[in-house]
């Protein structure tokens, strides 16, 4: 597909993108397959879902200075931690989502209703098939209560993983190297009452680490039989006064894939 029509690869028996994902030649087939007269829908006509299929869904923390800075604000408690994470050899990666709970674009993300402080984190993704070759990329959102990560480093899997805290889509670019990602930009864009209450902006050249490293520490030791989408750390943090607001709208571009949006709910 390109940003306006979408191909029907079911007609050419591809039913599952997992098994997409493990094509040496990906692009190369999606431009052969997109040539072959498959049935076309027009992007306005049809419901787009997560590309998170069968996936489990990483994520890599603290990895632009601007995270590590604004942890280090948010919990005094913590702030050694953050710090030595930054600068370690071993990336810090966490478990965010099982595929089926990641949310689709335009449904809802959640914030948590025993949460005071709960930001999005608009990131990179990085989709690796099952032999962990970077196979494309995505745009994910790592929901998180500041308040309940702030209070105790401990409490980091309640801060990031419940219902609707992991939105992943629109949809998965293939073709581009790392070279060419690290040209790209992330921006943030949140709602509320159709007028923006915030705005943001980053550089995915300013990751710390490079993605293979990220990659392989996730591949290490542990199988992803069906692939797995890593999420590559926040590097736009709202100011410490906001906080997300039911009904809020969460608008994530990065310049050479497209855009993630989704309204805020509480659960
Ligand atoms: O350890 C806290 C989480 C870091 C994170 O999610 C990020 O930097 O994006
Ligand atoms: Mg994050």
């Amino acid at each position: 597909m390109n940003d306006q029509t979408v191909l029907d690869l079911t007609s050419a028996g591809v039913q599952r993108l997992s098994v997409l994902l493990e094509r040496s030649n990906l692009s190369d087939e999606l431009v052969r397959l997109s040539g072959s007269g498959l049935p076309q829908h027009s992007i306005d006509n049809v419901r787009l879902l997560t590309p998170v299929e069968a996936q489990e869904v990483w994520a890599a923390g603290v990895t632009y200075l601007r995270s590590k800075e604004a942890r280090i604000i948010e919990s005094e408690f913590s702030a050694n931690a953050y710090d030595r994470v930054y600068e370690a050899v071993r990336p810090e990666i966490f478990f965010k989502s099982i595929p089926e709970k990641v949310v689709s674009p335009l449904d809802s993300v959640g914030i948590r209703k025993d949460a005071g402080w709960n930001v999005p984190e608009p990131e990179l993704a990085l989709v690796m098939n099952s032999s962990g070759t970077l196979v494309g990329f995505t745009i994910g959102n790592d929901m998180s209560s500041r308040d309940i990560e702030g209070e105790n480093l401990l409490y980091l899997p309640q801060a990031k993983i419940y219902t609707g805290s992991c939105a992943v889509g629109p949809w998965i670019a293939v073709g581009a190297t790392e070279e060419d990602a690290r040209q790209w930009a992330i921006y943030l864009e949140i709602r509320r009452d159709g007028k923006i209450v915030f705005s943001g902006e980053t550089a995915v050249n300013r990751i710390r680490r490079r993605f293979d490293e990220l990659v392989e520490y996730l591949f290490r030791s542990q199988k992803f039989p069906n692939g797995a989408v890593l999420l590559t750390g926040a590097g736009i943090v709202p100011d410490d006064s906001f906080t997300l607001a039911a009904g809020d709208t969460v608008r994530i571009t990065i310049s050479g894939i497209g855009t993630l949006e989704n309204s805020v709910a509480v659960v």
